[in-house]
Parts: C-alpha cells; sequence; structure tokens
C-alpha cells in the first residue's frame, strides 16, 4: 500500500522513503528550539505516523548542529506565553504521550546537543544513536526549572537513579561516549554516518513484523509500571495475540526455508 503524501510543515520537515517517515527538527537558526508552532506540527507529524499503516518506523533527528535545545526561550518573554502548567499539558505532554503511544519504533538520530524539553524528546524515542559531538543536556536547573516532558520518569529508567540525578540536579552534560557507556545511546558514529546509521537502523525496524514490533514495545512500556506477574500475564496476553498472525507462520517458514522473511503486517 502506498502512503498517503506527506503533510506540510513550516519548523520540521516530514519525508517518507518506503516504510520510514523521517522527521527534522528545523529551525537551525535557534538550535531547533521548540515554539509553539513547531510543537503543535511535531504533535501533527506524529499523529500522521500514527494515521498511516504504511509507514513502519520513524526517524527523529534535527538540523544542523543541535538536535533541540528545548524551548524556545525567547518566545517565553512573549506577552501572551502561557503558564508554564499549561504549556506542558497543552503542548509538550501530548507529543511525549504521541511518542510512547506510537505502535511504530522512533529512532532518535541525536546529531547534537539535546538539551531540555529536546532532551526529554530524545529519551521518548525507543533507540537512540548519536553522533560523536552530540550531548545530552538537562538544562531547566539553570534557569529555576525542574525536568519535564516527561523527563524524571523516562531517564531514571534509561540511565538509572544516580546518574540522572546528577544530570538533573547539576545540570552535568552527558557526553556522546558517555551515554553510550551509560546505554543512552546505541552507538555513537561520526555527524557524517549518522543519517545513514539512523536510515539503517530504521529499515531493519520497518523489516520486522509490524505486529510483534508494537507488542514489544508496549510490553516494555507496561513492564515498568507492575510486578513480574503482571509482565508474565501481559507476555502471555501479546504472544497469544501475535502467535495467531500470519507473519508468525511466515517468521517460521523463513527460517526453515533459510531465507529472509517477507512480513506484511497480516
Ligand atoms: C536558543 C535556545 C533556546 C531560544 C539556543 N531558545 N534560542 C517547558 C515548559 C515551558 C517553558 C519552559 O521550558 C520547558 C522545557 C524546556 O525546554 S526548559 C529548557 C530550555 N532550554 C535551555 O535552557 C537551553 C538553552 N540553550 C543552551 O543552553 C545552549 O544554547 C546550548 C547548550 C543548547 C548550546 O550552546 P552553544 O552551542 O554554546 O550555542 P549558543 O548558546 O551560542 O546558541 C546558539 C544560538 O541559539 C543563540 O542565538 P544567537 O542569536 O545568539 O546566535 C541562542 O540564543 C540560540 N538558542 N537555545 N532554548
Amino acid at each position: 500500500m502506498a502512503a498517503a503524501p506527506a503533510p506540510a510543515f513550516s519548523t520540521l520537515r516530514y519525508e517518507i522513503d518506503g516504510a520510514v517517515a523521517t522527521i527534522t527538527l528545523a529551525r537551525p537558526e535557534a538550535l531547533n528550539a521548540l515554539t509553539v508552532t513547531s510543537k503543535e506540527e511535531l504533535l501533527r507529524a506524529f499523529e500522521a505516523v500514527a494515521a498511516e499503516p504504511a509507514i513502519r518506523a520513524v526517524v527523529l533527528t534535527g538540523e544542523g548542529r543541535a538536535f533541540c535545545a528545548g524551548q524556545d526561550l525567547k518566545e517565553r518573554l512573549e506577552p501572551d506565553a502561557s503558564p508554564l502548567d499549561a504549556e506542558l499539558r497543552d503542548r509538550y505532554n501530548p507529543i511525549i504521550r504521541a511518542m510512547r503511544a506510537l505502535d511504530r519504533p522512533i529512532v532518535g538520530a541525536i546529531n547534537g546537543v539535546a538539551a531540555g524539553a529536546g532532551a526529554s524528546l530524545a529519551f521518548a524515542c525507543d533507540v537512540r544513536i548519536a553522533a560523536e559531538g552530540a550531548s545530552f543536556l538537562l538544562a531547566f536547573g539553570r534557569i529555576g526549572l525542574i525536568p519535564d516532558s516527561g523527563a524524571t520518569w523516562l531517564l531514571p529508567r534509561l540511565v538509572g537513579p544516580a546518574k540522572a540525578a546528577e544530570m538533573a540536579l547539576l545540570g552535568e552534560p552527558l557526553s556522546a561516549a558517555d551515554a553510550e557507556r551509560f546505554g543512552l545511546v546505541v552507538r555513537v558514529v561520526p555527524g557524517e554516518r549518522l543519517p545513514e546509521e539512523a536510515r539503517v537502523a530504521a529499515v531493519r525496524l520497518a523489516g520486522l513484523a509490524p505486529r510483534a514490533v508494537a507488542l514489544t514495545k508496549r510490553a516494555l512500556e507496561e513492564a515498568w509500571t507492575g510486578g513480574l506477574e503482571s509482565a508474565l500475564e501481559r507476555e502471555a496476553r501479546f504472544q497469544g495475540e501475535v502467535g495467531a498472525t500470519a507473519d508468525h507462520v511466515e517468521g517460521i517458514a523463513a527460517f526453515l526455508e533459510k531465507r529472509a522473511p517477507r512480513f506484511t503486517g497480516e
């Protein structure tokens, strides 16, 4: 099935190549800092992916030397800027929810600094690959704020509570090399190799059985909020579902016939 035409955006690029959608934050002059428009567009981009079953994996990246510098601080000075709690409830939290609820995997191609809510966006991806010069910075404390957009929940789970506390309280930046050491990124590559490495990872994810990928993402997510007993039962339920798919039959046939599987999502 051919993907629907890509919707138009002014602060990001939304490109579809085969089964992979690439979302590129594109305000490089402001290090891709997030404005009201860019937040609305980012949510719309993830909604467009959710509505398009032909897309099986997403790459999220930034144009220029930054991944994303978080909230556009100049915009916060405008007289009609929303109160912070409303801004989070209305604009940031829906993006993070959409990313975590998306039944397709998101590869974060972290091309440069990911600061404040920009770091939270990186944390909300399923897999991160970083360019050598990239870094993660919880810049909130320096401006008298607390980590938000899911950072307090996601980061301790990704790097452990001690490193998360250091980053959150002391505002220590995490280099790409340290991010790999702490497991936050799966790989660090030279900047010029990042788009290709991210594409290869996304194409690989897009070639897996879609329902199994979706339920693996959900099982990993839901396992954080329950005990072993509920994880065991969830696995049995999800396995019952994917075990009944044509893709499971195809996977076994491909293994026995020593060929690559052709998954259809059926
Ligand atoms: C920027 C920004 C930026 C505007 C660089 N805004 N222009 C949620 C609820 C609602 C409101 C509050 O916020 C939140 C969540 C948050 O995200 S709070 C955290 C907000 N982000 C920050 O505090 C990070 C601010 N930026 C930085 O600390 C640095 O720019 C980093 C470490 C990201 C990069 O440093 P450098 O590589 O040294 O670049 P630079 O500082 O020279 O920035 C380059 C340009 O980008 C510069 O503009 P200019 O016109 O002077 O060239 C900056 O003003 C602009 N820029 N971040 N967030």
